[in-house]
């Protein structure tokens, strides 16, 4: 606004200079004028000299220079509010790129919060892990190196994976404790050290047909076996055990040429008793199938139930999935892997239905698995 209040006070400056004085005085402002102004004032054709010597013009004559005039401070507004408005969209276009960019770097603070507080809770983990280890008290947060060489029988630890951390690097039955303020949550449990960088707190192992796995919801619940052969640690310790933070969970499969194969999921959690012991998994990644994302929605176990041939809470209304298949699981209506069923010493099934250890992504039609193994791990490792 101010500059174009400028420009007209010049042209009208430069008005009087050119058409109310000498022509004398005309040709010298024309020498030494140069830029837009000065060349609309002077660059007007037909606008006659202001001449003393000749005779008086009509009004419309002296009128015509008014009007050229006019016509050259319209064009100017006209220029002035198209470098206006020029600015004003290249100023809009670098306040969009400026939110835009503004809102990436909010995005990635966001990100990175998350990662720290992660980070910070995997530390906090190992922490309390060590405490445990070296008997310490935990509200000093001092640590101290232990006097004499740990006996691994009394170690403690929240899970595995704290367990290898804190040095301990040889797959075996370990005491662990996942919940550090609570002696309660106390219990044996086989680490596996050794795959894909150990820390693996296994919950469940079917290898040597030990072990009855056609049980009901208690046992199910408190676990049962041997962590030497065949067991099923426990729901309870298994919610525990995803209780805090993020876990992996793992299944490691063999069938009767000797074949391995592994699906393994970024993100597990199982819920408490009061709700079945749910499931949530996701993040799949491996060669063996994810059964929780299954093309038929009926054979899925995301988001099921536990079920035991004394506690239904399947998703199939005629029968109980557990009882049919000799089982315990996280049926739906009911399953394309049938982990605890009947182990067979071949991968021929006994009777009329596919009860055997199953995981129909590899092997279909019943076939009867050799040996697996379902593993836990934080995801921050
Ligand atoms: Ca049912």
């Amino acid at each position: 606004m101010c500059r174009r209040r400028v420009s007209l006070f010049v042209i009208f400056a430069s008005f009087s200079v050119v058409y109310g004085r000498d022509p004398r005085e005309t040709s010298a402002f024309a020498s030494h004028c140069e830029g837009t102004v000065c060349n609309l004032v002077l660059g007007i054709k037909n606008i006659p000299q202001k001449n003393h010597t000749t005779p008086p013009r009509t009004t419309d004559q002296q009128l015509l220079p008014v009007l050229h005039l006019l016509d050259g401070i319209t064009n100017v507004i006209k220029q002035d509010k198209q470098r206006t408005q020029q600015k004003f969209s290249t100023h809009d276009k670098q306040i969009r790129e400026v939110v835009r960019a503004v809102g990436l770097i909010a995005n990635n603070t966001r990100r990175y919060q998350t990662q720290v507080r992660e980070k910070f809770g995997a530390l906090e983990k190992q922490l309390n892990a060590l405490q445990l280890l070296v008997g310490g008290d935990t509200s000093s947060g001092v640590i101290t190196r232990p006097k004499e060489k740990l006996d691994l029988s009394t170690v403690v630890a929240t899970d595995c994976a704290a367990l290898y951390l804190a040095g301990v690097n040889v797959s075996g039955i370990y005491l662990l404790q996942p919940d550090p303020s609570d002696n309660r949550t106390r219990f044996r449990a086989l680490c596996d050290m050794d795959t894909e960088g150990g820390g693996w707190t296994v919950i469940q192992r079917r290898h040597y047909g030990s072990e009855d796995f056609f049980r009901g919801w208690k046992s199910y619940t408190e676990g049962f076996g041997d962590l030497e052969h065949d067991f099923w640690l426990g729901l309870r310790h298994i919610h525990r055990l995803t209780k805090f933070g993020n876990n992996k969970m793992r299944f490691d499969l063999q069938d009767w040429d000797n074949k391995s194969r592994e699906s393994t999921f970024d993100f597990v959690r199982i819920s408490d008793e009061s709700d079945k012991f749910r499931i949530l998994a996701g993040g799949y990644h491996g060669n063996a199938g994810d059964p929780f994302h299954t093309p038929n929605m009926d054979d899925s176990m995301q988001s099921m139930r536990f079920s035991t041939y004394d506690n239904d809470n399947d998703m199939n209304s005629k029968t109980s999935c557990a009882r049919t298949f000799s089982s315990g699981w996280w049926f739906n209506n009911c399953f394309l892997v049938n982990p605890n069923g009947i182990w067979y010493p071949s991968p021929t099934y006994g009777g009329k239905i596919p009860n055997g250890i199953i995981w129909n992504f590899w092997h279909p039609n019943g076939y009867s698995l050799k040996s697996i193994e379902i593993k836990l791990r934080p995801e921050l490792f």
